[in-house]
């Protein structure tokens, strides 16, 4: 049996209000297409379909459709809730989706009720997956214990709880089916993915040996830089498909191909993708910057300016660069610029005082002193008016 597993689209997610809804279009047709080259009996999706609880009929489109183009490759396909999916708005649509043979998971649920589904293939092999979708620490450790003790306690409390959970889950692997889980949440050995969201993240985690040897694979998602987990069996996060921050600039992005048969250990090859827009940070004076532009493609761009700020400085360095998203103007550290005693009565003035601020600011700024001049003459008409 082939799987694809892929996790963390993320549709919704925009950069600094830039839509991406165009790259994800083009990172799923890339998915669609590896699932049909590869000719995929089953596909896992691993949770964090969507970036938001509340997506845009934009984002619903994009994600419902890729699903059923994956299902119309022929594969089966299995889909669960990720912390940013909503789980009850996965619920609603899951009798749809069943339509189009795609199994979903909201919650954790025990085997006889959704929490293990036994699928077969056109390949005519049997796959038992256990679904373990984003528990928050609140179903799984009581608010009430939440608000006292001790967070090491609780830690280990989790831990312990979803070690029973997957226990349960897993226990009826047999030695003839391809057992499978698919799960979204931290497992220990996970290096950081150098995201600006792993803050949130990194609260709870379990052991890798949570899960059991006779597991053929574990799909997991949550950790957005591809890597396998040591393990008793072969754990792997598939990573997002595209960089989605500048903290993910790592540059691998990948969806995971496994051949799988029962009773044999399985074979796991990572898959690159392509299509996704790079994230690059340059930095430099304006006169350096003046180098690279033209240099950088298509790749969004984060700028620092590293000169004294100037009026104009940002909205020439975005004209040089038309893909930036973020302009930071990062003064050079200022050498023996000694701040002056300050005498009071050459503070009476207001634009002395201004002109000090600049100057301690390091900013060059006749135009602004000029146009403050200006301001305060008209305040000072209107005042006497
Ligand atoms: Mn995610």
């Amino acid at each position: 049996m082939r799987i694809l597993h892929t996790a963390d689209w993320h549709v919704g997610r925009t950069l600094r209000g830039h839509s991406r809804a165009d790259e994800h279009r083009a990172i799923l047709d890339e998915i669609v297409k590896i699932a049909e080259d590869e000719r995929a009996d089953l596909v896992l999706v691993a949770g964090d379909q969507f970036d938001r609880a509340v997506p845009t009929p934009e984002s619903e489109q994009i994600v419902y459709d890729a699903l059923l183009r994956l299902a119309r490759t022929g594969a089966q396909v299995v889909v669960i809730a990720g912390n940013h999916d909503n789980p009850r708005r996965l619920t609603a649509i899951r009798p749809l989706l069943e339509l189009a043979s795609v199994t979903s998971a909201s919650y954790v649920a025990p085997p006889g009720k959704g929490g293990v589904v036994r699928l077969t293939t056109r390949s005519g092999e049997t796959a038992s997956v256990a679904l373990f979708p984003f528990q928050s620490k609140r179903g799984i450790v009581k608010a009430e214990a939440l608000m006292t003790g001790d967070p090491d306690d609780h830690q280990k409390e989790y831990a312990d709880r979803c070690r029973a959970i997957a226990g349960v889950l897993c226990s009826d692997f047999a030695s003839d089916t391809v057992n499978l889980v698919v799960g979204h949440l931290t497992v220990v050995g996970a290096a950081g993915d150098g995201s600006e969201r792993t803050a949130h993240i990194f609260d709870y985690y379990v052991p890798a040996d949570i899960f059991p040897a006779a597991a053929h694979y574990v799909a997991l998602g949550h950790i957005h830089r591809p890597q396998k987990i040591p393990g008793r069996c072969p754990i792997w996060y598939a990573g997002s498909p595209f960089a989605l921050d500048f903290g993910e600039t790592h540059g691998e992005h990948s969806v995971m191909l496994i051949e799988a048969e029962a009773g044999r250990p399985a074979r796991v090859e990572l898959v690159p993708l392509k299509s996704g827009r790079s994230l690059a940070t340059i930095r430099g004076c304006s006169l350096e910057l003046e180098q690279l532009a033209g240099t950088t493609g298509d790749d969004f761009l984060r700028v620092y300016i590293e000169e004294a700020p100037s009026p104009g400085l940002a909205e020439r360095v975005r004209d040089m660069f038309p893909n930036a998203v973020d302009v930071i103007v990062a003064r050079p550290d200022q050498t023996g610029a000694e701040r002056k005693a300050i005498d009071p009565g050459e503070l009476r003035d207001p634009r002395t005082q201004f002109q000090r601020y600049l100057e301690e600011r390091g900013i060059e700024g006749d135009a602004l002193t000029k146009l403050f001049a200006e301001l305060l003459e008209e305040e000072y008409a209107s005042a006497s008016a």
